[in-house]
């Protein structure tokens, strides 16, 4: 029995590695990833164990200027769950120059008061450790008292002793979650994710980030699970894009979405996948919420 807990919000810019670190975190991959930013627009939260405690994990979307309802939710969600956490993990670039979305966390997470680990990730990306340790000091600076934890989130350097020190905040409650339970998003939920994830992957520009999608059946049988998903577009043109030339690019996007849904459910999946085109659906905010887009995530 858990006596001990922690709910830890991980915030930072776009393409910091947010999502990348909760799943180095929590050991399997329960957020997507994308080169793309904008790829995480809900906080997704993962679970885990380790050493008797409960760590839950909160992924936000990054810290950017909202251009439509969609990217309105995003801020709002940042802004209810991000500093509202035992414990922030505030990840940065390592770059030893504080950009204008650090300046504007750092300024919130003195406001608020939140314990802060200021994590300093990809240094798998950096060959000189004078330039790291610049970084280092620079934050070091801008948030005194915090602790620093240079990490590589992809490579899962430095990661044990991201989670000591998490482990440290932790206090002294009963399980927040049902032991064995991953993540707060339900099956479809996640399969829906992966889908969109090879979309960012497979697809360019605006279309990947006009996409949503619906999961409209998921039959779930001994070693069989049946798949239906809709991807909704925003314009009549992008349509003909995630199709692509004889059908090759949707062709793609259901086979690599499908290799990873059979991990995911430890079966073999048939996936069917429908384009549909919801005009504009970003920029109204009933739309957004009708995506699944709702204020209590
Ligand atoms: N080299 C390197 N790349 C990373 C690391 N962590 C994340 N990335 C890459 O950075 C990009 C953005 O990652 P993601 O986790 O989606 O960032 P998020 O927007 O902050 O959630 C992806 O291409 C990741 O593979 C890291 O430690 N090292
Ligand atoms: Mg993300």
């Amino acid at each position: 029995m858990t006596e001990r807990t922690g709910i830890f919000s991980i915030i930072g810019r776009p393409n910091a590695g947010k999502s990348t670190l909760l799943n180095a975190l929590c050991g399997e991959k329960i957020s997507i990833v994308s080169d793309k930013p904008q790829t995480t627009r809900r906080a997704v939260r993962g679970v885990c164990e380790k050493e008797g405690a409960q760590l839950v994990f909160i992924d936000t979307p990054g810290l950017f200027k909202a251009k439509n309802s969609l990217g309105d939710y995003m801020t709002r969600v940042i802004e209810t769950v991000g500093f509202d956490a035992d414990a922030a993990v505030f990840l940065v670039e390592p770059v030893a120059r504080v950009g204008v979305p650090e300046q504007m966390i750092i300024k919130k997470i003195k406001e608020t008061r939140i314990p802060c680990v200021v994590v300093i990730n990809k240094t798998d990306t950096v060959k000189e450790k004078d330039k790291l340790l610049a970084v280092m000091a620079l934050y070091g600076q801008a948030l005194p008292g915090a602790e620093i934890i240079p990490v590589s989130a992809k490579t899962g350097d430095g990661v044990r002793e991201l989670e000591g020190a998490l482990l440290k905040l932790c206090i002294e409650s009963p399980a927040l979650y049902p032991e064995g339970q991953k993540s707060d998003l339900s099956e479809p939920e996640r399969c829906a994710e992966i889908i969109r994830e090879k979309l960012l992957l497979c697809l360019d520009k605006e279309v990947p980030h006009g996409t949503a999608v619906e999961i409209e059946l998921l039959k779930d049988g001994d070693t069989l699970c049946e798949i239906s998903a809709v991807i909704y577009c925003e314009k009549a043109g992008h349509k003909g894009i995630i199709i692509g030339k004889k059908g090759e690019t949707l062709k793609k996007i259901g086979s690599l979405s499908r290799r990873d849904l059979e991990e995911l459910l430890g079966k073999k999946v048939f996936l069917q996948l429908w384009v549909k085109v919801k005009e504009n659906w970003r920029d109204d905010p009933a739309r957004v919420r009708a995506m699944g887009y709702i204020e209590d995530n």
